[in-house]
Parts: structure tokens; C-alpha cells; sequence
């Protein structure tokens, strides 16, 4: 829980205003309701689609698999940076109720188990490449209403 407070101090306090971010929405793969999203500085594109969910109540557990690409090809993370997930309602002012964790399933294949959210709605997701200071080195977004 610590580490998903440290984490929302940092959004609020670097990304305040989102409206200075350049948000690049991906385009929609409805037949596998698969998102297609790169990133905003790296070269790393990324393939979300959920396993489980997203569930609008906190007692079911969401679960997200991102398919990482570079070139084309899966790809690994490089190292000295992780996935984290993040998500909040823009309209109310709030975050999911837990962000879970990604676990390495196979080259550039992760899977959070724990992602949580408080209530049905219009979500905005974010996926973070974060280094070792918790700064976020690079991230994409995208809206979803379930
Ligand atoms: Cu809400």
C-alpha cells in the first residue's frame, strides 16, 4: 500500500496538470478489445488487454497482460525500469483502489493480477516505464468506461 501512496504523491505532484501531457490514444483492436499504445519518448510499444475485468468494485481483482514490443519483436524491459499501472477517474478526482503489481511471465510478456478499482465509470489508465526513483521515465494512456 506504501508504495501505491508514494506513487499517487508522485502523479499529483508532477502531473498536476495532465493537460501538459501529449497523450497519444491508441487505436482499438475491437475483435480482441486489445489496445495498441506507444510510448511517448522510448521506443517500446505496448499491447494491453485484460484477462480478468475490469471489474467496477473492489472486492474483484482486475487483471491486466501487457505485451511489451521494440522493433517489432517482444521484447524484455530494459533494466533499471519497470511497468506500473495506474488509473483514475478524471470526472470524480480519485485513483483505483489498487495499482498491483506486473510479474514477468516470458520475453516482454507481464501480467498484474491486483489491480482494483472502486466503482464502474469512465477510467483513465496509465502504464508507467518507471526507473529505481520512482521517476516515471516514459508512459501511455488511454480512457476506458466499464
Ligand atoms: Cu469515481
Amino acid at each position: 500500500m506504501n508504495h501505491f501512496i508514494i506513487l499517487s504523491l508522485f502523479f499529483l505532484v508532477s502531473c498536476g496538470s495532465p493537460q501538459n501531457h501529449k497523450i497519444k490514444e491508441g487505436t482499438t483492436n475491437s475483435k480482441l478489445s486489445e489496445k495498441n499504445l506507444q510510448a511517448q519518448i522510448l521506443d517500446y510499444q505496448f499491447d494491453v488487454k485484460w484477462l480478468g475485468g475490469p471489474f467496477g468494485n473492489s472486492k474483484q481483482q482486475s487483471k491486466l497482460i501487457v505485451f511489451v514490443y521494440r522493433n517489432s519483436k517482444l521484447s524484455d524491459i530494459e533494466s533499471g525500469l519497470h511497468l506500473q499501472f495506474y488509473s483514475s477517474m478524471p470526472s470524480m478526482g480519485h485513483p483505483m483502489a489498487e495499482a498491483g503489481e506486473f510479474v514477468r511471465l516470458s520475453e516482454g510478456v507481464y501480467l498484474n493480477n491486483g489491480i482494483k478499482f472502486n466503482m464502474p465509470g469512465e477510467w483513465m489508465h496509465e502504464l508507467w516505464l518507471v526507473d529505481e526513483n520512482f521517476d516515471t521515465q516514459d508512459y501511455v494512456v488511454w480512457p476506458e468506461s466499464f
